[in-house]
């Protein structure tokens, strides 16, 4: 018999590209159950071709079931994860809760598969969007270079914050569209797009904001100690020195990193070019003089990090330069997610 899976936060950004996702890869589950908040329950919803209606989120639902997803808040996550291992599954969870908890291990299938057999507490991590964007082309350099520190700055989509973060910024594009002075003078665009930010620090339309997530410690954000303390954990390095800028830009899917990887030894850019086409989960776009670079209006709605701008930095032969953008609902999230999951679905059809 097939496993039975359930998908808990079925309705939101994560879960529609999750069932679209359960749709078109290869068929490892039995019964899928899909769970939401009491407000989503009753909803139906199509997949694998066929209408499923959402469940509200109880003890109940999880009986029966072998692996659960989670795509929902952090407290969310924290208080029902141990709940669905309490009734049996085992948990894949895509919150912050518990990723640097030591007893659960966060998986990137292309990089450290075999750590989902080591779940003491039948949780298994799955790491920060931005993290993942950039993780599945830094562990191949790693291999053959022998990582020593990483500086960083994000471009993140609107899309990481939710549905609500992609309607926040269509409802500001409209009110700022065919404006021409919008930009010219301080404050204009404030004042166009008006006091509603959603989950956002400040307009993101026609802008850059370099906040996202919360404010921790020393003036970092929580996004960027995510970049750092996510890479070190899944790169099994405790030492990696991670500095890291997170920025939200109005782009709807597909965050993107500039990367400065420096390494133990003396790289070269034809080299890392063909590591990074030999790996898994990667893609290398990289002819510049021909305008093929890596970008989110590209890299949307496919699988793979897209890799390009590699070059060796002018002023240090150990260090590299390059750009990489990811699909942040898919590979970091749904994407991430279900590959865990087929990993434990192999395991348990043993
Ligand atoms: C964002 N990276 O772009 C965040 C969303 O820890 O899973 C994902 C937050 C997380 O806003």
């Amino acid at each position: 018999k097939l496993p039975t899976l359930a998908v808990v936060g079925a309705t939101g950004a994560v879960g529609t590209v999750m069932l679209d996702i359960l749709s078109h890869r290869r068929n490892v589950w039995g019964d899928i159950r899909l769970i939401a908040s009491p407000r989503s329950a009753g909803r139906r919803l199509l997949v694998r071709g066929e209408e499923v209606e959402v469940v509200a989120l109880t003890e109940e639902a999880f009986d029966g079931v072998d692996v659960a997803m989670f795509d929902v808040p952090d407290e969310v996550s924290a208080y029902w994860a141990p709940v669905a291992v309490s009734r049996g599954a085992i948990a894949v969870d895509n919150s912050g809760a518990f990723r640097m908890d030591p007893d659960v291990p966060l998986v990137v299938p292309e990089i450290n598969p075999a750590q989902v057999r080591n779940r003491p507490k039948g949780i298994i991590a799955n790491a920060n969007c931005t993290t993942l964007a950039m993780i599945v082309a830094i562990a191949p350099l790693h291999n053959a270079y022998g990582l020593k520190e990483l500086v960083l700055a994000s471009y993140q989509a609107v899309s990481g914050a939710g549905q609500v973060g992609v309607d926040t910024l269509h409802d500001q594009i409209a009110k700022v569209a065919g404006d021409r002075v919008l930009g010219t003078r301080p404050g204009n665009i404030r004042h166009a797009v008006g006091d509603d930010l959603g989950p956002f620090a400040a307009p993101v339309a026609l802008n850059v904001v370099p906040f996202a997530g919360s404010l921790r410690d020393g003036g970092w954000s929580s996004e960027e100690l995510k970049m750092r303390n996510e890479s070190r954990k899944i790169l099994g390095l405790p030492d990696l020195k991670v500095s890291a800028t997170c920025v939200r830009v109005p782009v709807v899917t597909g965050h993107s990193v500039a990367v400065h990887a420096v390494f133990g030894s003396e790289v070269d850019a034809m080299g890392a070019r063909e590591v990074l086409q030999g790996a898994p989960g990667v893609i290398v776009v990289d002819d510049p003089g021909a305008g093929e670079f890596p970008m989110p209006i590209d890299a949307v709605g496919t699988d793979p990090s897209w890799v390009g701008r590699i070059r060796r930095a002018v002023d240090d032969p150990r260090a590299l330069d390059f750009f990489v953008t990811g699909d942040n609902l898919r590979k970091g999230a749904a994407l991430n997610t279900a590959q865990i999951a087929e990993l434990l679905a192999v395991e348990l059809s043993r």
